[in-house]
């Protein structure tokens, strides 16, 4: 992917050949942080229409902070089992291993998942006792605060890109004391284990030995920014052929932005929740960390009155986020929940 200076994004279209039926859409939209906030804001908008989907390239958050990250979780997936079964069981916060949410859900990962708060980040890794839990707790800190900085931002970007009175529509949820953001990091094993290669034998020459690390979702969040080191993995669904699966290159420099649920509701479906899953090909072992933002478990999600029109009437009926959560966690991971709000 190339990009272009000045908050130019390039969306390459570039159709390639995987076989002669299937074509597969190989770029992404790229946007470049420094650029005119004019031409920032409209790019974003039209990357949230178009894929729900965009990658940022310098955006502010200090390398060292990044690979400060990287380091801890590292080292705290290289302890004993028993050792990170202290950040507690995934009820649905804590350490978790294979099992996602309650309803039968596994994936090929471990992982942390935390709320997005100093203190419930200290209290989930205090136990550890292998590992300095002051030193990855401030380390996680300081990055949820960068990232609820970069988060704010992005979203005044697209309040204003939408051309919202107030442009801190968005931003607002994240802003309040009592959000129900979260912050997870997830670690795919690498597929060269020994089974693998046992069974290597049985490969035919299309398989190419993919195992699902996550199986395909929506975030049910108003926003998601990923990040992982230099391993692929993260595919998203096409907005226009919903077989075709778009693996998005790895870029340990930048941030990958995804809509959720939340904010496709409130733009009344201008926005698209984009599907995406991860898939373990890779012979390293893959780390990735995520925020979620999302809003405090009483506030209303509602479609926006300036999103609904005549030609778009409204499609959603408003929700709290507390009943949305219930409803996420009575559900299977690739469930379709926002459909269950759509009004006919
Ligand atoms: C998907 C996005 C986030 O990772 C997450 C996931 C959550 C979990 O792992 O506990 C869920 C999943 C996610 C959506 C449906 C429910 C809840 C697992 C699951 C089966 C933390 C989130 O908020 O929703």
């Amino acid at each position: 992917v190339g990009t272009l200076q000045g908050g130019e994004a390039m969306v390459m279209t570039t159709l390639i050949p995987e076989s002669k039926e299937r074509m597969v859409l190989s770029d992404l939209p790229v946007i470049d942080l420094s650029g005119k906030r004019d031409k920032v804001r409209k790019l974003m908008v039209k990357a949230c229409e178009e894929f729900g989907f965009f990658k940022v390239i310098n955006h502010g958050v200090p390398n060292e902070i990044i690979d400060n990250v990287e380091k801890e979780s590292k080292e705290f997936f290289s302890l004993p089992t028993a050792e990170k079964q202290k950040a507690g069981p995934p009820n649905p916060l804590g350490y978790g291993s294979k099992k996602i949410g309650f309803n039968g859900d596994t994936g090929d990962l471990e992982y942390l998942l935390f709320h997005a708060n100093p203190t419930s980040i200290y209290d989930r890794i205090k136990n550890i006792s292998s590992k300095d839990s002051n030193r990855f707790s401030s380390v996680l800190s300081d990055y949820v605060d960068l990232m609820k900085e970069l988060a704010c931002d992005l979203l005044e970007l697209l309040g204003e890109g939408l051309g919202l009175e107030d442009k801190k529509t968005f931003s607002k949820f994240l802003k309040d004391s009592q959000n129900d953001s979260l912050i997870r990091l997830n670690h795919y094993p690498s597929c060269d284990s020994d089974a693998d290669q046992r069974l290597s034998f049985m490969k035919t020459k299309d398989d190419k030995s993919s195992r699902v690390g996550f199986g395909e979702h929506s975030d049910p969040q108003i926003l998601t920014i990923l990040r992982s080191n230099n391993v692929e993995g993260l595919q998203i669904q096409s907005p226009l052929d919903g077989n075709v699966w778009i693996p998005v290159k790895s870029d340990p420099s930048a941030f990958f932005i995804n809509v959720g649920d939340a904010l496709q509701a409130m733009t009344n479906g201008r926005f698209v929740s984009v599907r995406h899953r991860a898939i373990v090909t890779a012979q390293k072992s893959r780390l990735s960390t995520m925020f979620f933002v999302a809003p405090s478990l009483q506030a209303c999600i509602s479609p926006l009155p300036e999103m609904v029109t005549l030609e778009n009437r409204l499609k959603y009926r408003s929700y709290t986020w507390a009943e949305y959560k219930k409803t996420m966690y009575s559900l299977r991971l690739a469930s379709n929940r926002l459909e269950l709000f759509k009004l006919d």
